[in-house]
């Protein structure tokens, strides 16, 4: 398992080297300490999206969540305000999680990608931040806090 920050503390992109092989077919295993400590109470599941689509284009104020593609491959940008990165999930032994606060795209670049997510709660509509400039005000006053 090798762990990289791509936003330190915020995203963090994760490998798994385990991958257990045999004649029946792969299981692939993404386990880690501080994942596991998420304890997620929803998965969800996004397919049947057509190649070249956006989605996302917001924040979660609480919500903890890590994003598996486990088909194809679909581009993520993520972006705390200050810094945007942007990772390819184009393999099912990588994981991104993504903390609250990020906001953040999802990019579809092929028709069959199948992107996994476990979030940390339930759905709540009151938890999205879907308006840029209400997430940039928002890092405004987290900042300002200090
Ligand atoms: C996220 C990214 C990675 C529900 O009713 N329950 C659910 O659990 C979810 C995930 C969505 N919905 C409803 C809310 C909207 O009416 O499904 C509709 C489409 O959701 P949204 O436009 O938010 O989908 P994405 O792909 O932009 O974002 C989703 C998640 O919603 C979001 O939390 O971080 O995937």
């Amino acid at each position: 398992m090798t762990r990289t920050d791509i936003i330190p503390r915020l995203v963090t992109l994760i490998s798994s080297s385990k991958v257990i092989l045999n004649e029946l077919g792969n299981i692939t295993v993404i386990e880690d300490e501080i994942i596991l400590g998420l304890s997620p109470r929803r998965l969800y599941f996004i397919n049947n999206v057509p190649k070249g689509t956006i989605r996302g284009h917001h924040a979660h104020k609480e919500l903890h969540q890590l994003l598996v593609c486990i088909n194809g491959s679909i581009t993520i940008d993520v972006d705390d305000g200050i810094n945007m990165k942007s990772v390819t999930l184009d393999s099912n032994k990588k994981a991104l999680y993504i903390g609250p606060n990020i906001w953040h795209t999802m990019k579809w670049n092929d028709d069959l990608a199948y992107l996994v997510v476990l979030a940390s709660e339930v759905y709540d509509e009151k938890d999205y931040i879907r308006n840029y400039e209400d997430f940039l005000n928002g890092k405004k006053n987290e900042d300002d806090s200090f």
